[in-house]
């Protein structure tokens, strides 16, 4: 018996092991990562400013994600349906620097895949909005003031080893 226990233990250690070292992307308890085509995405379940939700993904070894083609905005969307949170998202678009010049934080390079929803960016009634959101009922991208507090999504490459 105690070496079925034993050998129970064993077993269950491996299986841990195997499926951590196989995962490309960071565990977490809540599940928050998840692969796409080389890439590891966190969506946060916490709500934040713009600045402090780039310093949250840099603090975890990523950056506030930067949405290069169709493809992957279509794969953000689609989890983003999954949660079923009625909020929007941050991602890494801003135009702090240079008012209507939307670079991508990460690499501070003009945005080529664009996904502006229709007549953004706005700077809605004469507001400074420079920090941009992925909006979960369309996928659609909008400016809003980055004092706003809401959810964010970082990225970061998978892990190669
Ligand atoms: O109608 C578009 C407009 O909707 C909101 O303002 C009422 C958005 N503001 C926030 O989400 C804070 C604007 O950014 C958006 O342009
Ligand atoms: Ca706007």
């Amino acid at each position: 018996m105690e070496n079925c226990f034993k050998f129970a233990l064993v077993a269950s250690l491996c299986i841990v092991i195997h499926f951590a070292q196989a995962s490309r992307c960071p565990l977490s308890e809540q599940d928050q990562w998840k692969e796409f085509r080389n890439s590891c995405y966190f969506f946060s379940e916490t709500s934040t400013t713009w600045q402090s939700a780039k310093e949250s993904c840099e603090e975890n070894g990523s950056h506030l994600v930067d949405i290069l083609s169709r493809g992957e905005n279509e794969f953000i969307h689609q989890r983003l349906n999954t949660y079923r949170y009625s909020e929007d998202y941050y991602i890494g678009a801003t135009d702090r620097q240079h008012e209507g010049y939307f670079v991508w934080e990460s690499t501070r390079s003009a945005l080529g895949y664009k996904n502006w929803n229709v007549g953004e960016p706005n700077q809605h009634l004469g507001t400074p909005e420079n920090c941009a959101e992925i909006k979960t009922d369309n996928g659609k991208w909008n400016d809003v003031p980055c004092d706003i507090v809401m959810r964010f999504i970082c990225k970061r490459p998978v892990s190669r080893e």
